[in-house]
């Protein structure tokens, strides 16, 4: 029987090095001979996609319900592909999942963290989420946020604060205010750990 891949997801504030570490483990994985994809969310090549491609360099203004939910809309068209590649043995690490669409959108005044989780209800539930953590003032000095919607303190700041309320057992808080190499191996134990978590007749999780 095939053992299925592992689901990982790597969460944080903007800047928090979400990006460097997926690819850091990533290669990590495949040097260490096993099968490795990254994917990351949103995915700004589908049409859904691009309409949040357009919304977060604000070239498009959509209501606040709307964008939730093509944020959301946009892991269940992909949902298949994860399915697929878990199923014959790959593993995916994630760059931001369903935790990143509630922790941003609950962020808006009038927005409802419960709500908010509702429209991602029923995706695969991931083995293990890495939640980078750096406090948003320390994030900030990592290179000017660029003219993208949210990219600034004071929502990064709810942001953070609504991510700590998401917290479950599949996940693991790692400093991310130290250096790259401290973090990355941190990563990379973790990363193991999740995988020699995963047996043979381990089913995928809703
Ligand atoms: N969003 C997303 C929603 O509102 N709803 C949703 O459902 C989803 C999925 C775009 C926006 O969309 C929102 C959240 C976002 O605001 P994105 O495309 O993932 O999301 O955002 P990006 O701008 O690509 O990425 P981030 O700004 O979040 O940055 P990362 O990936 O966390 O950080 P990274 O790796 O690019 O590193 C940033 C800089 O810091 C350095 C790196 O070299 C780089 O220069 N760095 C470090 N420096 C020192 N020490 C370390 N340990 C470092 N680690 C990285
Ligand atoms: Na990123």
């Amino acid at each position: 029987m095939i053992k299925r891949g592992a689901l990982i997801v790597l969460e944080g504030c903007d800047r928090s090095g979400k990006t460097t570490l997926c690819q850091k483990a990533i290669r990590w994985l495949q040097e260490s001979n096993k099968e490795a994809h990254l994917m990351r969310f949103p995915d700004r090549s589908t049409i859904i996609g691009s309409l949040i491609n357009k919304y977060l360099e604000c070239s498009t203004e959509l209501d606040d319900y709307a964008i939730h939910l093509l944020f959301s809309a946009n892991r269940w068209e992909l949902l298949p592909d994860i399915k697929k590649l878990l199923q014959k043995g790959t593993n995916v690490i994630v760059d931001r999942y369903s935790y990143s669409g509630i922790a941003f959108s609950a962020a808006k005044p009038n927005m409802d963290l419960r709500w908010c989780q509702q429209s991602d209800s029923g995706l695969l539930k991931p083995d293990l989420v890495i939640f980078l953590d750096i406090d948003p003032v320390e994030a900030q000095t990592r290179g000017q946020y660029g003219s993208e919607r949210y990219e600034n303190l004071e929502m990064q700041k709810v942001v953070r604060s609504n991510y700590l309320k998401l917290q479950d057992e599949s996940w693991k808080v790692v400093d991310a205010s130290r250096s790259m190499e401290e973090v990355g191996r941190d990563v990379c134990r973790l990363v193991q750990e999740a995988l020699d978590n995963i047996t043979p007749d381990s089913a995928l999780k809703q």
